[in-house]
């Protein structure tokens, strides 16, 4: 039997499309907020990332995120209605004696959600858009990796080095220190990676350059791709 070159290149594009049927995102949920399962196996992401790692980072760290907020919001009707995105772009809203509780446990909570989403076990590639968006504003897929995996590097101790995209798709990278979000500034993550020791010490222990090089690996530019569709659609949350 014979294929030409496009032929197959829909065939591929056939098996993604069902294989990535669009994941219902926790987008716009309120309080009690839950932790959803993994969207794939805990060893999916082996060699980079280990299972271990997995399970403990989702089923503990992503767990009590889960658990500390909706006890520090269950007294807080009010706060308790709005979607997560909210309360973290609101912070100066939030009455002060949970505030830096809701501040950790709610970023904690919107990081890890975007993180699984945005890691898979088939990376593919970018889409045109996306690949068109990091060439114009990251100097490519080359540069925007390492200049993500510099800034990475260079948060000290724990935090998360993001990728930002605008209404207008303009994408840019930035840092935040321990949970904290961009969300926190009204902005829109695409994709980021956690440089938290329990993200990588178990198999990296403190090479964490080794893992941000390694993680890229694992990133799904699908996933990646539909939240840059949602995001010039207006609805990428968190
Ligand atoms: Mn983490």
């Amino acid at each position: 039997m014979h294929f030409d070159r496009r032929q197959l290149l829909v065939g591929a594009g056939l098996v993604l499309a069902s294989a990535y049927a669009p994941r219902v995102f926790a987008q716009d949920r309120t309080a009690p907020f839950s932790l959803d399962p993994l969207p794939y196996q805990p060893n999916a992401l082996e060699p980079h990332i280990d299972a271990r790692t997995m399970e403990l980072h989702h089923g503990r760290h992503h767990r009590s995120y889960v658990d500390n907020l909706n006890s520090a919001l269950k007294d807080h009707g009010d706060l308790a209605k709005k979607p997560l995105h909210e309360i973290l772009a609101n912070l100066d809203s939030v009455p002060e004696n949970i505030r830096r509780t809701v501040r950790n446990n709610g970023g904690g909570h919107a990081n890890h959600t975007m993180f699984w989403q945005v890691m898979g076990p088939q990376g593919g590639k970018p889409s045109d858009e996306l690949r068109q968006a990091i060439d114009r504003d990251l100097g490519g897929m080359e540069k925007m990796q390492e200049r993500v995996n510099s800034a990475g590097q260079g948060q000290f101790g724990s935090g998360w080095v993001f990728v930002t995209v605008d209404k207008d798709g303009k994408l840019d990278v930035t840092t935040r220190p321990n949970q904290d979000t961009p969300l926190m500034d009204g902005q829109r993550v695409l994709f980021g990676n956690d440089v938290w020791e329990h993200a990588y010490y178990l198999q990296y222990q403190n090479r964490r350059a080794d893992y941000l090089k390694a993680w890229w690996n694992v990133v799904d530019w699908n996933r990646v791709g539909e939240r840059y569709k949602m995001a010039r659609e207006g609805k990428l949350t968190i």
